[in-house]
């Protein structure tokens, strides 16, 4: 064989598993479509989402005390700015899963924080308008990640460790071959003895045979500079937030992380159409700023001041939003994939890589990854 492992997609997960493939002594092919740290896919747009008392489910909070420490080594190895904690709150009534489900994950694994009625929201951070039935489950160790910065730490080491870096270069198809796989790009063939897929969107062209039914959404970053003082929005004195109204509708966003004129950034989770990676409108409209703008007169009054950009990108939704991370059924003697993360992944990033590599240099992990089994998702045969 050529390598001892291809990765195919060098975005947050797959430049994760090249980093930690590498790092022990695998030859280590990496193929990707676009250029490094690109922005077509969905690790872009200049912050992502951390926290660690995880709503969506309890069973995380292992994966992300890991990729803290992992994160924190990611900067320390390369010098690059990464993390930034600088807390977060998860608003809306008490019983709306953002809230209740960061009680129940707090309270499980016994992680610091704070539940603050409305009045003490609006002293705390005078910037949030909550309904007086609204509270806020404060976490101090939350805060944002910067994925281009991510992507481009974890490439940087994959590269010093030897790993090949195509990019530009597709896989065009691949099949099982010998004891292991053959992939074929438009210019080259390569074999080895594992294939790591991490397809982000590209999953329900790239993993047809998995049984998993995955939706592409088109998603709309927003970015505005807000009405009077910049001040209250930089991230000494802002959390970023997760906010759900009564509707169940969920805003979330950061602080003013460019500087004084750079802006803050506000999305909505999950109100995007379905897509293809083919197929995507990357135009965002004017009734959509509006939209945005509107929903924050809400709840920050003084951010929708003026609007400055915005960027679209993917989510991979699985039908129950949790992550598939596995041997693939159908190949689990070569085949591992990592996809599905559902618009909730990028914290995970080197936890995943760790994941990838040990699936596919071992065929197992210790890591607690049973809730992201695809077969909890296959379509009865
Ligand atoms: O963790 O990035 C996140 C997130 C955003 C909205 C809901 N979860």
């Amino acid at each position: 064989p050529t390598h001892d492992v291809i990765v195919i997609g060098l975005g947050g997960m797959g430049s994760a598993a090249a980093h930690h493939l590498s790092a022990r002594g695998a030859r280590v092919l990496g193929l990707e479509k676009f250029s490094p740290v690109h922005n077509r896919g969905s690790s872009h747009g200049g912050s992502r989402i951390t926290r660690q008392s995880y709503f969506e489910d309890p069973a995380y909070v292992p994966l992300l005390l890991r990729a803290y420490e992992l994160y924190d080594g990611l900067e320390r190895a390369t010098g690059r700015d990464i993390a930034t904690l600088c807390g977060g709150v998860m608003v809306g009534r008490p019983d709306t899963p953002a809230v209740s489900g960061s009680l129940r994950a707090a309270r499980q694994w016994d992680l610091p924080h704070e539940v603050l009625d409305a009045k003490e929201i609006r002293r705390r951070f005078p910037t949030f308008a909550p309904r007086d039935d609204e509270v806020a489950f404060h976490e101090r160790k939350a805060g944002l990640l910067r994925p281009e910065n991510t992507v481009a730490a974890h490439l940087q080491l994959a590269a010093r460790q030897g790993a090949d870096l195509h990019f530009d270069e597709p896989m065009t198809r691949w099949e099982p071959y010998q004891d292991g796989v053959r992939v074929h790009t438009a210019e080259n063939t390569y074999t080895a003895g594992q294939l790591v897929i991490c397809p982000g969107a590209w999953a329900p062209q790239l993993l047809t045979d998995l049984g998993v039914p995955f939706t592409i959404e088109r998603q709309v970053m927003y970015w505005f500079q807000p009405e009077r003082d910049i001040e209250p929005f930089l991230p000494e004195r802002h959390p970023i937030y997760i906010w759900e109204d009564a509707a169940g509708v969920q805003v979330y966003g950061f602080p003013a992380i460019d500087g004084p004129n750079g802006g803050a950034k506000v999305a909505f989770f999950r109100k995007g159409e379905i897509t293809t990676p083919e197929t995507i409108d990357r135009t965002v409209y004017d009734h959509e700023v509006r939209a945005m703008a509107d929903h924050l007169s809400g709840c920050v009054p003084d951010l929708p001041g003026t609007f400055l950009k915005a960027a679209t990108c993917m989510y991979s939704i699985t039908p129950d939003q949790h992550f598939v991370i596995a041997r693939h059924p159908a190949h689990p003697e070569s085949v591992t994939v990592a996809c599905g993360f559902s618009g909730h992944g990028f914290k995970f990033v080197p936890v995943v890589g760790e994941i990838l590599a040990d699936l596919a240099l071992t065929g197992s992990t210790e890591h607690p990854i049973g809730l992201f089994d695809p077969a909890r998702l296959a379509a009865p045969r």
